[in-house]
């Protein structure tokens, strides 16, 4: 497989925003590629298993791996992928929930639940599964959508209390439509 990394242009003026791309390099690598993120040190890629793999954005040799589990329990299909403050967030493909996953153990700390998220009227068209996750560093703002879905969404996370000191911590999360049309 091959993953081409792009530079990205943003030339506002004239509006809309206008993006060039410019191929810098390429590289072959032996799983299959579901997401890709970068913590400021390695780009971290899944591949539809629990592993997540550390590779050094330089030479894209791998440096290290990480199981995903809850409770010893591997977490397969981590899909999507976005490291925020410290974390890595991901969904698991096929449902509308996000692991909060600590990067140097693996294991899942929290989920975030974004059952609802998509109104009746969100899916009087085709929709497919939940994949895009993006963290706004500058404005502290997490956004979601999915593929085909109609609107791209900014979430705020609202902890919910324990049942129990074993209970990992579950959030839901207020939304707010930050777009349509996001064609991912
Ligand atoms: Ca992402």
């Amino acid at each position: 497989m091959r993953l081409i990394l792009n530079k990205i242009e943003c030339d506002k003026e004239p509006s809309p925003v206008t993006y060039n791309f410019e191929l810098l390099q390429e590289f072959n690598y032996s799983n299959e590629g579901w997401g890709i993120t970068y913590d400021g040190n390695c780009l971290i890629m899944s591949d539809g298993t629990s592993t997540l793999h550390f590779l050094d954005p330089e030479t894209f040799e791998e440096i290290s791996q990480i199981e995903v589990h809850e409770n010893d329990i591997p977490v397969t299909k981590i899909n999507e992928l976005e490291y925020v403050q410290g974390e890595i967030f991901a969904n698991i493909w096929l449902t509308e929930r996000i692991a909060r996953i600590n990067p140097l153990t693996g294991q899942v700390t929290g989920w975030i639940d974004l059952k609802g998220i998509l109104s009746p009227e969100d899916c009087s068209e085709k929709v497919d599964v939940l994949n895009g996750i993006a963290y706004d560093i500058k404005n502290n703002r997490l956004l979601v959508t999915g593929k085909f879905w109609p609107k791209l969404f900014e979430i705020e996370l609202i902890k919910e209390e324990m049942e129990s000191k074993n209970d990992r911590a579950l959030e839901r999360c207020n939304f707010t439509i930050q777009g349509t049309n996001s064609k991912n």
